[in-house]
């Protein structure tokens, strides 16, 4: 069934289509010249070299950012720092349907609050899951802290699947954080509130009924999703509970998580009070929270656990009483909390003190057994003292955040907010390696895979807040700043900056590119959302459109470049289900899909079904259409629905339609019929490649197809004739009519490879 391209081709070259080579005036320039000319150092050079990934090429490492307010996940590439995906998490996504088709809009509605829809989020911490320790590539988590919610994306498409709400929290701030084999990811509250969160007490009762607390969320990696019925909480005092981090090896089992204002300060400038910032500031320390995780969940499952609003809650008299919490004194208002890749120290930052703190895992445990401890505090907790706990502190300069790690042995690099630096320091022997400045006022950093058993080291991106005369000035709002920085040798070289025009991205993962394996299609007929069949789906042959009361349902397909139906029929008031599968096979063959005016869309991968619902609430004419440049014909893939008054009786039956066709016009369909082969002969070559002469139903189709494209020399001859009569608008008609044959056979044999393709077709011996 080989078209003749050759033909097609000498048809184009006859019609003047030879593309002659475009002169050039201008001699090439010189590596030198471009340096001179764009005054750049050979430092630049080589950071450039460094960076610069060819077309063709890909980045190493892939990165997960966090979109701050604008709640969702921005992914990049490491070291090109070139944006590749946004993730809709909490925040509807027009361009991926997400939010406006039913099935994302039920993700999206898991996290309504007390039935309230929240349509944004403060996306602060990703976490992916991890295997032993490792990154294993397969989920990726990230919180919200305004409302608190935690969501599931699953990284074999990017797509969010789950959200999940804080049954006792107000903010959450610790999270996402997973366990050594994700059996649970650590959510820490931030601003204490009364768990039982429908209830008002005065903040006169803040020491009395407000409260924080660590949720460990239960993760079923069978299912992809967090199963809340067999997750809990560990109360725990109203101190700001912040950032979180599992024990990891030898700590395995337990987790940490600091805090901030333990002074349980109360602000309340208004009745002559301090303000907060002076009340929550005023001692020389905050405590860490060391948890016994695995022995509250023992708790839970022995029935110690209280219910709130339906959730397990460790409260703390259990928790002292069975040994789960304690408590050390960490340095003035800390921030990060991060576990050595060993599992051996802990490196807790406090942002008003100079120092980084490294405790030792041993040294606490062995405080924990001897039953030493230097005090309780207001609410029985145990007080470990901080001497009994720490290896080591070192200086390092003014405001320590965050703490990441490196491959080397020993090596950490901590963020200086106020100093806009990043550390290089050694936690074993307590001393500074080296450091760079950034730009500016960095928050968090990210090694790559430096929060794993196993950090790989080379690259370090420091997360700055402020940007301030880094890029090209947009208004008074600036974007972050993501600074790569080479980290390979002893002396940190700083190679990039990336601009990050959403929000305030807060931290960072990166994994091993290699790690990921995502699908490039769903097999037909998937519903994304929940990973299963859609009810909604068909194949090629079976659309319909179904009508029942004042409900018109439609199922519908998706293939270059047609949608079934092109007409949709309703009447004024008619509720319209339109569900939609995209047959495509083809990577990258995604459809969009639109009606004017209904505010529905859906972003249709191949393989997927989705399916839009509105209420057709006033009369008159919408076009839908296709919003994927998915072909040369995208546009044409369009269709009406019809809104009709009710009663309305046709009086005209004939179409009419008008057509005066030119030479460009005749030229270009001329293109489209060669462009079309090209995917033709693909297709073939795919077909006659593999043993479809095993599969009945194949050779049926291909016999289909052979028919269609037979039919194309009666057609091409009268294309000619017409053509040669400079008749342009018949030799286009009849173009078009050629091409319409090869669409037709396109399209059965992409249904064709589909069928092999799922039916375990083997290559041809
Ligand atoms: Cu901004 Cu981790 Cu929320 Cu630090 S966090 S900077
Ligand atoms: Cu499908 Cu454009």
């Amino acid at each position: 069934m080989k078209f003749r391209t050759k033909q097609a081709a000498s048809m184009l070259l006859a019609a003047g289509f030879g593309c002659a080579a475009v002169g050039s005036a201008y001699a090439a320039e010189s590596l030198q010249d471009v340096m001179k000319r764009r005054n750049l150092s050979q430092q630049d050079l080589l950071a450039a070299s460094k960076t610069y990934v060819p077309t063709g090429k890909r980045d190493e490492f892939v990165a997960f950012s966090s979109g701050g307010q604008s709640g969702q996940v921005i992914v990049y590439g490491i070291p090109s720092m070139r944006i590749l995906k946004y993730i809709g998490v909490f925040t509807p996504e027009p361009w991926q349907g997400y939010g406006f088709d039913e099935s994302s809009k039920a993700v999206l509605a898991q996290g309504k609050i007390d039935g309230k829809d929240i349509t944004w989020g403060d996306t602060h911490h990703p976490a992916m899951s991890e295997t032993q320790g490792q990154y294993d590539g397969q989920f990726l988590f990230i919180n919200d802290k305004a409302n608190p919610r935690l969501a599931v994306i699953d990284l074999r498409d990017f797509e969010t699947k789950q959200i999940v709400v804080n049954p006792i929290y107000k903010s959450e701030h610790g999270g996402a954080f997973v366990t050594p084999n994700t059996e649970y990811v650590i959510e820490a509250a931030q601003y204490a509130t009364p768990l039982e969160n429908k209830k008002f007490y005065p903040l006169e009762e803040f020491n009395e009924k407000y409260r924080g607390g660590v949720t460990y969320w239960k993760f079923d990696r069978k299912e992809g999703r967090i199963d809340p019925k067999k997750s809990f909480s560990v109360e725990l005092p109203p101190y700001s509970q912040d950032l979180s981090d599992a024990g990891k090896g030898p700590s395995d089992g337990w987790s940490f998580t600091n805090s901030f204002c333990t002074e349980r300060y109360v602000g309340g400038i208004e009745k002559g009070r301090p303000p907060y910032e002076a009340g929550c500031s005023a001692k020389d320390t905050d405590y860490m929270h060391v948890i016994n995780w695995k022995k509250a969940a023992e708790l839970v499952a022995a029935g110690r656990a209280k219910k709130i609003n339906g959730h397990d809650v460790l409260m703390l008299d259990t928790s002292i009483k069975e040994g789960v919490v304690f408590l050390v004194p960490e340095p003035k208002s800390p921030h990060g909390v991060d576990v050595t890749p060993d599992g051996k120290f802990i490196t807790v930052s406090g942002k008003l003190d100079t120092h980084v703190s490294v405790y030792s895992f041993e040294k606490i445990q062995a405080a924990i057994k001897a039953g030493k401890f230097e005090s309780k505090d207001p609410y029985g907790l145990p007080v470990i003292n901080m001497k009994d706990a720490l290896h080591t502190q070192v200086q390092l300069g003014l405001g320590p955040l965050h703490t990441q790690y490196d491959a080397k042995p020993c090596v950490a690099y901590t963020s200086l907010y106020v100093d806009s630096q990043v550390a290089k320091w050694n936690y074993c022997e307590g001393k500074v390696l080296d450091k760079i400045s950034v730009h500016y006022n960095i928050g968090h950093l990210m090694t790559m895979e430096g929060d794993s058993m196993d950090p790989k080291g080379r690259y370090l991106v420091a997360l700055n807040k402020l940007s301030i005369d880094r890029f090209a000035p947009v208004g008074p709002l600036h974007p972050q700043n993501h600074q790569l920085i080479d980290i390979s040798d002893d002396k940190m070289q700083l190679l990039y900056d990336m601009p990050l025009p959403l929000g305030e991205p807060h931290y960072v993962v990166a994994i091993e590119a290699s790690k990921l394996k995502p699908g490039v299609r769903y097999k037909v007929g998937t519903d994304s959302r929940t990973d299963k069949k859609h009810a909604g789906a068909v194949r090629a042959g079976e659309e319909k459109t179904v009508r029942t009361g004042n409900k018109v349902e439609v199922f519908g397909t998706l293939i270059r470049s047609h949608i079934t139906p092109e007409t949709i029929e309703a009447e004024v008031g008619d509720e319209i289900i339109i569900n939609l599968t995209n047959l495509e096979r083809a990577q990258d063959e995604t459809h969009g899909f639109a009606v004017s005016t209904y505010n529905v869309h859906a972003s249709i991968e191949p393989g997927k079904t989705v399916q839009v619902k509105f209420k057709a609430d006033k009369e008159g004419v919408y076009p839908y259409y296709c919003t994927e440049f998915c072909s040369a014909l995208h546009l044409e893939m369009q269709g009406y629905l019809l809104v009709k008054p009710k009663g309305w009786k046709p009086t005209k039956t004939a179409m009419s339609a008008g057509t005066n066709y030119s030479e460009a016009d005749y030229k270009a369909q001329l293109k489209k019929v060669v462009d079309t082969q090209a995917v033709i002969d693909s297709v073939v070559g795919y077909i006659t490649g593999v043993n479809y002469k095993d599969f009945p139903d194949v050779v049926a189709m291909m016999d289909d197809a052979v028919d269609q494209l037979g039919k194309i020399k009666d057609a091409k001859a009268k294309a000619d004739e017409a053509a040669g009569k400079k008749d342009w608008n018949n030799a286009t008609l009849w173009t078009e009519q050629i091409w319409q044959y090869q669409v037709k056979a396109a399209d059965l044999g992409l249904r064709a490879k589909t069928y092999l393709e799922q039916n375990g077709a083997k290559k041809a011996k």
